[in-house]
């Protein structure tokens, strides 16, 4: 529970766990995006951000492999918010798996930024898009999505991973002559300033996005009802109901978040759309397919008296970590079973195949990453560190 800290104003203090990074980079931005919309909503109440090293921030400097990336980054988050240390912890939620650790809710949903994927040219191409770069152009992402659907698209392009945190990456493209343009997530890129380097917005018949990509998600502990509660004016509609669609849909398909799976997702006032597709590693194989489903509210007209509203301990959640809301339930069901039979058709199109076989590659390309085998370089040149730290 959020710590009442005794002092004479006996304000109460809720703490923020945060991976310590410069100001300039993305996740402390989106920690104080959020912090600000909580203190917005509660005037009286201290937000606190407490930063940390990750495992992953204390050994950027020794050779790793694209390892289990998520957990390096997150792990003493993970610890802290376990061990009461903080209250709340903001991800990206497309970074966040959809089963959470045991007693671990999101416990909002912020509304989301444009979902879409974009394309940042290098300074001497900024004319260009990616239909017309010249033939053999080297396009920077390490997203397994994103090349799949771009590979079918343009088949001449050449995808190479880059990584590293978002300044880093846009370092290497414009002081370098290694790429041609890169494919970030517009979110990403709006929350850094950097709207004005977009060349290009892609639609979904180019590269639909990924899970949940655009919003973010704010995380606290199952049994914190009051904090639950306190993070109620942040969790926004449509978002919500968007995001638990495309993550049962993710959910149900097994696809991790290096699967080349991806949606496109429309709200209208009393409907949900939700395209989802499944790719091929190089593209050669697609699959989409699109439901709907209508967001009624429940039918009251056998109970018509309104049931009082009880505050009732938050059970646990059947949207892929996603609390359920009060009054909210029925929306939340209809977009889960949206996203559910949506996976179901794929899957019984043939997504299991594409999906087993893209792991199967994936994979196969995997360097090494026994930490029982001595570094792959002996030169004693340090390496970069090869993980998504965005
Ligand atoms: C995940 C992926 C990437 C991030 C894979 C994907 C992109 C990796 C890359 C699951 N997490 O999208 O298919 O391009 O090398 C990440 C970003 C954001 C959250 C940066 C980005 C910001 C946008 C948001 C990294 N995680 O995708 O450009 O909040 O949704």
């Amino acid at each position: 529970m959020a710590s009442s800290n005794g002092n004479h104003t006996g304000a109460t203090t809720i703490r923020i766990g945060s991976r310590e990074s410069e100001v300039r980079e993305l996740a402390l931005k989106q920690t104080h995006i959020v912090r600000d919309a909580l203190q917005k909503a509660h005037p009286h109440l201290k937000f606190e951000i407490i930063t940390m090293k990750t495992h992953g921030d204390k050994i950027l400097n020794v050779a790793l492999s694209k390892i289990g990336s998520k957990s390096l980054f997150t792990k003493e988050l993970e610890i802290a918010l376990e061990e009461k240390h903080v209250d709340i912890v903001v991800h990206s939620l497309k970074d966040l798996p959809t089963t959470l650790p045991e007693g671990r809710v999101i416990g909002a949903v912020c509304e989301r930024e444009d979902p879409r994927d974009v394309v940042i040219m290098h300074p001497k191409h900024l004319e260009a898009s990616l239909a017309t770069l010249p033939k053999g152009s080297v396009i920077g992402t390490s997203s397994v999505r994103r090349a799949a659907q771009l590979k079918r698209k343009f088949p001449d392009l050449v995808f190479e991973s880059v990584r590293g945190n978002l300044n880093t990456r846009l370092r290497k493209l414009e002081e370098g002559d290694t790429y041609h343009a890169l494919i970030l997530a517009a979110a990403g890129v709006m929350r850094m300033g950097w709207e004005d380097k977009i060349s290009q917005y892609l639609e979904e018949d180019t590269c639909m996005y990924a899970v949940g990509q655009g919003a973010l998600a704010v995380e606290c502990r199952e049994d914190d009802s009051s904090t639950v509660a306190l993070l109620s004016p942040l969790g926004h509609l449509n978002t919500t109901v968007a995001v638990i669609a495309e993550r049962a849909l993710m959910c149900t398909l097994e696809g991790g978040c290096s699967a080349p799976v991806a949606v496109h997702t429309k709200v209208t006032e009393d409907q949900l759309n939700l395209q989802g597709g499944v790719w091929s590693l190089d593209g050669s194989e697609e699959l989409r397919h699109t439901m709907s489903t209508p967001l009624a509210e429940p039918d009251s007209s056998s109970d018509s008296l309104e049931q009082p509203v009880k505050m009732a301990k938050v059970s646990t959640t059947p949207y892929t970590g996603v609390v359920s809301r009060q009054g909210l339930d029925h929306f939340m069901s209809q977009a889960h079973n949206l996203g559910v039979n949506l996976a179901k058709h794929l899957l019984s199109a043939g997504a299991d195949r594409i999906l087993q076989a893209a792991k199967e590659q994936n994979n196969a390309n995997l360097p090494s990453n026994n930490p029982n085998l001595p570094p792959s370089s002996s030169n004693g040149q340090k390496k970069e560190v090869e993980v998504n730290d965005s």
